[in-house]
């Protein structure tokens, strides 16, 4: 589905040096995210990477955005078939998320609308189509004083749904993603909690789209019901059932927890709740988790990059048959 992920994994420009690029630009726009995101692709994928032609991108409005970015996302937000860059803010004099709207030739030019004068201090986007009438929507996550925003976009422009049960300071968290749990058509959001962190005072929290504008707030089952050091959760089918399953990346820096995985029960009881998996090295090693990509292939496919303060030696467990339903 067209959330950040993907669009993260897609190709802004079709050219020989693509890839080069795309982490060239993600370095440079989101450097500061929490010491995080950046030095861990680096990190994480250096086997890799050193292998690539890397170019870094001379961009004087990407260059000219110094604040303290917590985020971004590769997301085509004005349609026009090219991936634009989205930076998200917060913790400095300069909270403004950043839209940087691609023009070609490798110029990025700094626009403004709603969604670039918010204010407030964010974590985290999710991009999909939320009102399935063909264009990407964006969630933002929040937390202290603002909590997080819900942004519909008609055509491109995109405006807060101050109506929505997403939007407000009450909805506070930090990663979020938009998954269809159910398989009812309509994309979900789950948001993952750094409880007893900047106002944040809650289990995770995940929300049914409802599919006529609004959300219900899913009150019970293990996803909602564990408040800790969550940073970030990610939807993959990882028993290749059929239907979404979910990590919750968890820990902070003197207080380390194991993540979280759950196995959606949706292709096996016909009912979308989910059971919480306890064992195996995802479950219950006890680290500062910060996000995970899954990567299917025949043989071992999942790292993790985590820790801003610490070196990590990427994890990797055997996946990921249906009848083999590792890794539980
Ligand atoms: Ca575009
Ligand atoms: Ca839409
Ligand atoms: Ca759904
Ligand atoms: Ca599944």
């Amino acid at each position: 589905m067209p959330n950040a992920t993907h669009a993260a994994r897609a190709h802004f420009d079709s050219r020989a040096r693509t890839s080069g690029l795309r982490l060239a630009l993600l370095l440079v726009a989101a450097r500061r995210a929490f010491g995080v995101s950046c030095a861990l692709a680096i990190a994480c994928g250096a086997g890799r990477a050193a292998a690539q032609d890397f170019v870094p991108v001379a961009s004087p409005d990407i260059a000219a955005h110094v604040t303290f970015a917590t985020g971004a996302a590769w997301v085509d937000f004005d349609h026009d078939g090219d991936l634009d860059l989205f930076v998200v803010t917060g913790f400095s004099a300069n909270n403004n998320n950043a839209m940087f709207r691609n023009d070609g030739g490798d110029t990025f030019t700094r626009v403004f609308g709603p969604i670039t004068s918010d204010g407030a201090e964010n974590v985290c986007s999710s991009w999909a189509d939320v009102d399935n009438d063909g264009d990407l929507d964006a969630f933002v996550s929040g937390l202290d004083l603002d909590g997080s925003t819900l942004y519909r976009s008609a055509g491109g422009s995109l405006s807060i749904d101050g109506a929505s049960a997403l939007t407000g300071v009450a909805v506070k968290g930090t990663g979020c993603a938009w998954g269809d749990y159910d398989s009812d058509g309509h994309v979900d959001l789950m948001l993952a909690v750094l409880n007893g962190v900047l106002g944040m005072n809650t289990a995770d929290r995940l929300f049914h789209n409802n599919g006529n504008g609004t959300f219900t707030e899913i009150m019970s089952g293990p996803v909602v019901a564990s408040p800790g050091f969550h940073h970030h959760p990610t939807w993959a089918d990882f028993d290749g059932d059929g239907d979404l399953d979910l990590f919750v990346a968890s820990g902070l820096v003197g207080s380390l927890g194991p993540d979280k995985m759950y196995r959606n029960q949706l292709m096996e009881t016909a009912t979308a709740t989910f059971a919480e998996i306890t064992t195996g090295v995802l479950a219950t090693d006890v680290r500062d988790s910060q996000v995970l990509s899954w990567a299917i292939t025949t043989t071992t496919a999942i790292s993790t990059c985590t820790s801003p303060a610490t070196t990590r030696t990427p994890i990797s467990i055997t996946v990921t048959t249906a009848a083999a339903r590792s890794p539980a």
